[in-house]
């Protein structure tokens, strides 16, 4: 495992899918280089050459994959940008917008699939070391909403249910609630700048920027 790395910030935009987390990284990247930061947006899974591949795999609405198989891949694909990007940005100083992170695995394959959350969380740790979020937004919207902001071709994993949307859903905010410090829940149904009024608020904070 790699030395720590923390002169740099790592910021992660969660939530389920349309829940507009993408829309408010974006603007949240534009206002920090106008503000004179090194920013680089990642996603996950994604942003190696290998990660995209596993992505492909993941997002394939043609595949079957076990609910085990589904968890290591995700955390394979994280190990790869944590080791490639994360960790030599992180030592050089940059803000790293990543949209989705292994909150999405806690949310999505211990809270949706139902696989168990202290293994997932092992993971969590064997595929990141010490690269923890400073800040998390959890933009929080109804399922019902977020399926009219979605679009036409559901991938694999949109194809899920209502039932498992909500458990992923009730997963975020219980990581909301329990690290209160990193995980910021954002209430995601009034208009874009309204919700990126508080989001804005989250990143003076942490950058000290106001
Ligand atoms: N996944 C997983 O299972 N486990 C993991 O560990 C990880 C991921 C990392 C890929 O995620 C899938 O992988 C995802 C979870 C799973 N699948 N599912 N289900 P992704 O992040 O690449 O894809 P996505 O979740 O489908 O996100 P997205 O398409 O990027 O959507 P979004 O980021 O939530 O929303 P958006 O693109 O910002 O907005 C969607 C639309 O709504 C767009 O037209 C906006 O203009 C509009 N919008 C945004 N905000 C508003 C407001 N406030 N009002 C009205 N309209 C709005």
């Amino acid at each position: 495992m790699g030395s720590k790395t923390t002169r740099g910030r790592l910021i992660t935009f969660e939530g389920i899918d349309g829940s507009g987390k993408t829309t408010q990284l974006k603007k949240s990247a534009q206002y920090l280089e106008q503000r004179g930061l090194e920013v680089v947006v990642l996603r996950e899974p994604g942003s190696t050459k290998v990660s995209e591949k596993i992505r492909r795999i993941l997002l394939d609405p043609t595949l079957e994959i076990s609910d085990l198989t589904e968890l290591l891949l995700y955390e394979a694909a994280r190990a790869e940008v944590v080791e490639r990007e994360m960790r030599p940005l992180l030592a050089r100083g940059t803000t790293i917008l990543c949209d989705r992170f292994y909150d999405s695995t806690t949310a999505y394959q211990g809270y949706g699939r139902g696989l168990d959350l202290s293994m997932v969380k092992k993971l969590h740790t064997i595929a990141v070391g010490d690269v923890r979020p400073d800040l998390t937004f959890v933009f929080d919207l109804p399922f019902a909403t977020a399926l009219t902001r979605r679009g036409k071709n559901p991938d694999r994993l949109e194809s899920q249910s209502k039932a498992f949307f909500r458990r992923v859903a009730r997963g975020f905010r219980e990581l909301a609630r329990s690290e209160p410090g990193r995980v910021k829940l954002i209430n995601a149904k009034p208009s874009i700048e309204k919700i990126f009024s508080a989001v804005t608020r989250e990143l003076d904070k942490l950058l000290r920027l106001s």
